[in-house]
């Protein structure tokens, strides 16, 4: 058996927090006076703080000071804790558990490969530290995916090398990350988003203790 790195991203992944920073974010849009979509959501997926903000104000069409963007970023990030704070590990996606167990019980790496600065927080909540050997997220790298620095940093962290790392991804960016970092990707969600992906599979119910032996053996 082989040792390889399995890298996940958290939002959508291992939770599902995109409907809290969905809740924040139209909360935020309100004040600019503008609708915010579930759809409009979707750009925002595996993209930073100071990104999906930018993004924002590009659709609200709003020009907004530094100080202003300073001053929201952080209304944003502290409405978003307020609805972390009632998660429990209810909110851990199904069969999550179950794959990480797996893997460690076969000796593999397990890193968190994110873009959110609150990703210690969010699994300390969800008990889940335990279950990673090493946690790369926002706080830890200067470029975002789809640049492949978070993914690198993750396979670097357990000393793996970059051709057996296997990261699992819900957003196209993070796909691409992976891509660029020259590791497997395996899409979480929907294939016809995802079909730029190794394989992708809706979500952890789907992925079976054989598929994951030949992806160590491999
Ligand atoms: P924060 P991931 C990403 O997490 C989210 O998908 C994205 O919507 C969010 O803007 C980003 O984290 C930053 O989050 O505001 O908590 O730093 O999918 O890379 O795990
Ligand atoms: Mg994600």
């Amino acid at each position: 058996m082989k040792k390889k790195a399995f890298l996940f991203d958290l939002d959508g992944v291992i939770v599902d927090t995109a409907k809290f920073h969905y809740l924040a974010w139209r909360n935020l849009a309100k004040e600019m006076n503008f609708n915010f979509t579930e759809e409009q959501n979707e750009l925002f997926k595996g993209v930073s703080r100071v990104k999906s903000l930018e993004i924002l104000l590009d659709l609200a069409n709003y020009r907004a000071t530094e100080e202003q963007k300073t001053r929201w970023l952080k209304q944003k990030n502290m409405e978003y804790l307020t609805f972390i704070d009632g998660m429990d590990e209810r909110e851990i996606l199904p069969d999550v558990v179950r794959v990480l167990d797996f893997l460690h019980s076969k000796d593999q790496g397990v890193a968190l490969g994110s873009a959110s600065k609150n990703a210690r927080p969010i699994l300390k909540k969800l008990d889940l530290l335990s279950k990673f050997h090493a946690i790369v997220d926002g706080n830890d790298v200067t470029a975002a995916k789809p640049d492949p620095e978070v993914f690198l940093k993750g396979g670097e962290a357990l000393q793996i090398e970059r051709s057996h790392c296997i990261v699992f991804e819900d957003s196209i960016a993070g796909i691409q990350a992976a891509k660029n970092a020259g590791m497997l990707s395996i899409g979480i969600g929907d294939t016809k988003t995802l079909g730029e992906a190794d394989y992708v599979f809706r979500d952890f119910t789907e992925i079976n203790t054989d598929f994951l032996i030949n992806l160590i053996d491999k």
